[in-house]
């Protein structure tokens, strides 16, 4: 039978995945990539769920790419072809993520470095355990940033963080990437499920048609001029407002109730 390499949990209207490879500190070989995408694609297809928190097991969330992984090796002699690893795996992952139909808040629970930590900041917010960090590990092993962090890094910390930690490798404590703006929050470790868990299911309270258009707005508004970006704003509200959920939240303001939001 095959490994459970992806746990998935759900809790009322959020689904939590949680990486489960521990001894390896929940580095992704392939058969965990297919499981991971498979658990995204189920939550996404999954009218029930309205957020999700991703997560790892045993102390550490994901060290990237696992080094010892044999589906990821060339044949015996040849040079390995790491962009196809990243066409196969990492790319697809990141842009999952990034297109999901539910919120996704990523739980760092310890160490995520390499794309583990891109993984992670791909996540729609981020909170971390106090004993966390994010290590952009790549550049010790003759690496660039993948699964998105050449993209995001710099749009969250500005080019000079976003290289320093890209040449040096260093670690970056969960706190100093709270104070930095790199992540949502930083908690006490015995805090930081109850802390995901709060945070989702605030968010799947919420108009999720609404927030993941505006994830989308933002992520677009970036590589458009001003008045793209007014023109793509007035075309989203256009749509969001013949939705069930403004009219939804403009009667439950109007009747001084709260709002029960349906729209995906
Ligand atoms: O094909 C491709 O390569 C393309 C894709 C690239 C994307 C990437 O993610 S490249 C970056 C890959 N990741 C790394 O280089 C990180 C390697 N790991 C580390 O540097 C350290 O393990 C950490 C800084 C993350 C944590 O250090 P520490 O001291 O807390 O733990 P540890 O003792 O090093 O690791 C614990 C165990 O996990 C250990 O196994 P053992 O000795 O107890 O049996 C270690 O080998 C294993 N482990 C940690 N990271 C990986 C790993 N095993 C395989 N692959 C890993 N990435």
């Amino acid at each position: 039978m095959a490994q459970d390499l992806v746990l998935s949990h759900s809790h009322g209207a959020v689904r939590t995945l949680t990486l489960n490879r521990p001894a390896a500190l929940n580095s992704f070989t392939g058969a965990m990539h297919a499981q991971l995408l498979a658990a995204l694609n189920a939550a996404a297809g999954d009218a029930a769920v309205r957020a999700v928190i991703v997560t790892g097991a045993g102390r550490g969330f994901c060290a990237g790419q696992d080094l010892n992984d044999p589906d990821m090796s060339s044949p015996a002699g040849a040079a390995p072809d790491i962009g196809a690893v990243v066409e196969r795996h990492y790319a697809p992952l990141a842009l999952r993520i990034r297109s999901m139909p539910v919120p996704v808040v990523a739980a760092v629970n310890g160490v995520a470095a390499g794309a583990g930590a891109n993984f992670a900041l791909g996540c729609d917010m981020v909170v971390a355990a106090r004993s966390a960090g994010f290590i952009q590990a790549f550049s010790k092993i003759g690496l660039i940033p993948d699964c998105g962090g050449t993209w995001l890094l710099p749009r969250l910390l500005g080019r000079a963080r976003a290289l320093g930690l890209a040449l040096t490798g260093d670690r970056l404590p969960a706190e100093e990437a709270q104070r930095i703006g790199l992540i949502w929050q930083c908690v006490d470790d015995a805090a930081l499920m109850d802390s995901a868990m709060a945070l989702a299911t605030r968010l799947a309270a919420l108009p999720t048609k609404a927030l993941t258009d505006t994830r989308l707005a933002l992520d677009s508004a970036s590589m458009l001029d001003y008045a793209q970006a007014l023109a793509l704003e007035a075309s989203q509200q256009r749509e969001l407002g013949r939705a069930h959920d403004y009219a939804e939240g403009v009667a439950a303001f109007r009747d001084k109730r709260a709002a029960q939001f349906g729209d995906r």
